[in-house]
């Protein structure tokens, strides 16, 4: 570490070895102490396949938590990516972590399926914890270094950066959706998460929706200007003055990998092997998610359930397989969907008169990614029924796997996979009728038509990686930074009084039709374990 004078004389900044920093809640570590390791395993997925080479080309740096609460680690390599574990203790682990990141914002930002908890006792642990992460990346990044961070856990983190190393560049991306203001705006601590997103040059949303709903925001709460997808920051109390681009990067996945996999002898064998399992039946559907109350589980299970009760699905005919991933499942509303679930399988399969059949096959595991690859290829149907999802990943997944264009995706149009997997059959979750009808229609298909569209996404999801995800999203960011001449908006910046805050934030101006929104473009990808 090298230590230089910043430019507020008197006062000293340090400056890391790292040019590129990605910050998440999670390393992409699992504690495994008898491995070889030095006691951890990687858990490969997503992000890791998309920050990885920048990471071996730069001398990268992972800030994150181990997933091991009350003990702190020096920092460490594996894989050739260098480590820096933050410390989180088990209250931190109870009120950042299970309440304020999982009980208040991912039901908040979920459109409030079930109620956000509001707790000040939470949001202080989340800005102590928020504050501990700045901290390590300003201790770690070198002298005008790139910084991504990641996900609703630690968005106070860019503006806590940028006070801490105003010489970095910092971009943001939060992987699930940002809510309309309308559900926003009853959070608490509304401007506070606004203005620490605002501290990024750069936040990515899955969607353009979710980025519009964030500047919706920051136009109601903080009256400041906007302009297409650029947000003027005024000097202020909190923030010095620069401009933010809020824009769309819908992620995507390690398409060259999984087609790999997919075409993998063992795994081809062991796909045959599962129908084989299941009984060989004619249509063998499927469900991969971690239970969550967002995924729409539940809903899944009462059409397939109803479908076999009314006769139009017949039990020799067709199986689902239902993956539920263990998620958080200390707290209160995932044991809640959890008993849900375990009751509505156990319901449809009692209701069978034939002892041989078992019309639903749940397993509540979690699987290594061969094996997960093997039940993609033994799935005609894929249902993805989310009531709400950043992406979902899980159907990219699906379609990248089937490499003979067969196959069909049942596709909620509440996931920000919708906007591009224009060939699955869309679905509203909540309509249990137009969910039943889905679900026919892609047991029924005909093989050409499975062929056309399953070629349409696979077209989408061949071009559309990850790596390119992550390209396009460091590009952007180092354009910006580089050249903040080219984003500042022509009009003057205007600050309306905070105290005049609209309940009804105004709508998008009018110019943003001339600015198209779209810039191009852990567990696994996800970092919502
Ligand atoms: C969040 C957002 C957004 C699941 N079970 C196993 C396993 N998985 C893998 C899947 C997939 C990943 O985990 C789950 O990603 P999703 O996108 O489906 O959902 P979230 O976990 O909610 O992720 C979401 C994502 O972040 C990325 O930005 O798309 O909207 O909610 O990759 O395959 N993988 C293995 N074994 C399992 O048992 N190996």
């Amino acid at each position: 570490m090298s230590t230089v004078n910043s430019a507020e004389p008197g006062t000293e900044t340090h400056f890391g070895d790292s040019d590129f920093v990605v910050v998440a809640n999670r390393l992409p570590v699992d504690r495994d102490p008898d491995g070889e390791n030095g006691g951890w395993r990687t858990s490969p997925g997503g992000l890791v396949t998309a920050v990885a080479p920048v990471m071996k080309a730069q001398e990268g740096a992972w800030i994150g938590w181990t997933g091991v609460p009350d003990e702190d680690f020096a920092p460490f390599s594996i894989d050739g990516m260098h480590l820096t574990p933050v410390t989180l203790t088990s209250e931190d682990v109870r009120r950042y972590y299970e309440g304020f990141s999982n009980a208040t914002l991912w039901p908040l930002y979920h459109d409030v399926i079930v109620p956000p908890e509001y707790h000040r006792t939470w949001w202080d642990a989340y800005v102590r914890v928020n504050e501990r992460f700045a901290a390590k990346v300003a201790e770690t990044a070198a002298e005008s270094a790139t910084v991504w961070i990641h996900d609703y856990q630690l968005q106070l983190v860019p503006l806590m950066v940028r006070r801490l190393r105003p010489d970095v560049a910092i971009g943001f991306f939060n992987h699930i959706p940002f809510p309309p203001y309308e559900l926003f705006a009853q959070l608490p601590w509304r401007d506070e998460i606004l203005r620490g997103l605002l501290g990024a040059d750069l936040v990515g949303f899955q969607r353009s929706a979710d980025a519009a709903n964030f500047r919706r925001a920051v136009r109601g709460r903080l009256g400041f200007t906007t302009k297409g997808s650029t947000v003027t920051v005024p000097e202020g109390e909190s923030l010095s003055a620069h401009v933010v681009r809020a824009e769309a990067f819908p992620i995507s996945i390690d398409t060259p990998y999984l087609e790999e996999l997919a075409e993998d002898p063992d795994i081809v064998e062991r796909a045959r092997q599962i129908r084989e399992d299941v009984g060989n039946p004619k249509v063998v559907m499927l469900g991969v998610d971690r239970m969550d109350y967002t995924k729409g589980i539940r809903h899944r299970l009462k059409a397939y359930g109803e479908l076999l009760a009314e006769g139009r699905l017949n039990v020799e005919d067709v199986v689902l397989i239902q993956i539920a991933t263990p998620s958080r499942e200390r707290l209160e509303q995932y044991k809640i969907i959890r008993h849900d679930v375990e009751l509505a399988v156990g319901r449809i399969n009692g209701e069978q008169v034939d002892v041989g059949s078992i019309p639903v096959r749940y397993l509540h595991h979690s699987y290594p990614r061969d094996e997960m690859t093997a039940f993609f290829l033994a799935a005609d149907v894929m249902l993805v029924t989310a009531l709400r999802d950043g992406m979902n990943l899980v159907a990219k997944e699906y379609v990248a796997c089937r490499k003979n264009d067969d196959g069909a995706l049942v596709l909620s149009e509440f996931t920000g996979a919708a906007e591009q997997l224009k060939g699955a059959v869309m679905i509203n979750p909540h309509d249990i009728g137009n969910l039943k009808a889905g679900i026919l229609e892609a047991v029924e298909m005909d093989e050409r038509t499975r062929t056309r569209r399953m070629r349409q996404m696979r077209k989408k999801v061949t071009t559309d990686t990850v790596s390119q995800w992550s390209k396009n999203f460091l590009a952007e960011l180092t354009h910006i930074k580089r050249n903040p001449e080219d984003i500042v908006p022509d009009r003057p910046v205007t600050q309306k009084s905070r105290t005049a805050l609209a309940p009804d934030a105004p709508a998008e101006p009018s110019d943003r039709a001339h600015q198209p929104e779209e810039a191009g473009w852990a567990a696994d990808i996800s970092t919502s374990r």
